[in-house]
């Protein structure tokens, strides 16, 4: 089984609130159609989730009332986003169903709870694909949270043990530096615990889950059980597609 997660920088303009970017994820999902692989997709939130939340700091957790709105307006775009992306998955032929982590989980203390995760397990026997994406989530400590569609991935990894974990982002992978605005940046193939500290990873925008730096932490942890993660430019056609089928792709790769 392979776990992509479709990045809310290749899915949505991250710059401009609410705007899906149908025609990519369209490809993208013929893309993941085409491969005629067993795959499970999880998607970020872009501008659907990160600009609202970051306005009212719902990261942090709850701490004002003034948030409360916020909170439910931030829940239905990502659940409108949600049900865009799989709208295409029906539309290139793969039986999916939006799996919102907010109304199925919880978090404790800013991480996913997902448990036996039975309704996953079974969606999957039936040939349904759940997807899952980054959202906001009640938590037993902070009242409410942001769970990162990374955040996700780590929890099917876990569950699922897939063969491979495929980040697909608007980058082709880590940088010493930003390489829009760093001609010299240096390009590393491969991301290790060390590296990353060297690393500076300001590269995003109203970004509330970590950006790049993030992701890379989340691709260390899932690496850890001999299995390939890395990080691919969905913005590329026929990029996902070579990377399913074990092709050669510029990317980074995590290992531990
Ligand atoms: O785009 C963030 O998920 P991500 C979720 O995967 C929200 O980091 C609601 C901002």
């Amino acid at each position: 089984m392979f776990l992509v997660k479709l990045g809310g920088s290749v899915i949505t303009d991250k710059a401009r609130y609410r705007v899906f970017n149908k025609d990519r994820v369209a490809r993208l999902c013929s893309e993941i159609a085409e491969s005629g692989k067993d795959v499970i997709v999880v998607h970020g939130a872009g501008s659907f989730g990160h600009v609202l939340a970051k306005r009212h700091s719902l990261q942090d957790g709850y701490s004002d009332p003034e948030q409360i709105p916020a909170a439910a307006r931030v829940q239905q775009d990502v659940r409108e986003l949600s049900l865009m992306v799989v709208s295409e998955l029906l539309d290139a032929g793969i039986p999916a169903v939006s799996v919102p982590p907010g109304s199925c989980f919880v978090m404790e203390g800013g991480r996913l709870v997902v448990g036996e995760g039975e309704a996953l397990r079974s969606l999957r026997k039936t040939g349904i694909m759940p997807v899952l994406f980054g959202d906001v989530v009640m938590d037993r400590e902070k009242g409410f949270g942001i769970c990162s569609g990374d955040q996700a991935m780590e929890a099917l990894a876990e569950m699922f043990s897939p063969e491979k974990v495929i980040f697909v982002s608007d980058i082709d992978g880590l940088y010493s530096s930003d390489p829009k605005v760093d001609p010299d940046a240096e390009f590393y193939p491969l991301v290790t615990e060390d590296i990353l500290k060297e690393v500076s990873t300001d590269q995003s925008v109203a970004d509330v889950t970590g950006g790049v730096a993030g992701k890379m932490r989340s691709m260390l942890k899932i690496c850890g059980k001999g299995r390939d993660c890395m990080l691919i430019d969905g913005t590329v056609p026929g990029n996902l597609l070579s990377a399913l089928k074990g092709e050669e792709v510029k990317c980074t790769i995590a290992r531990i």
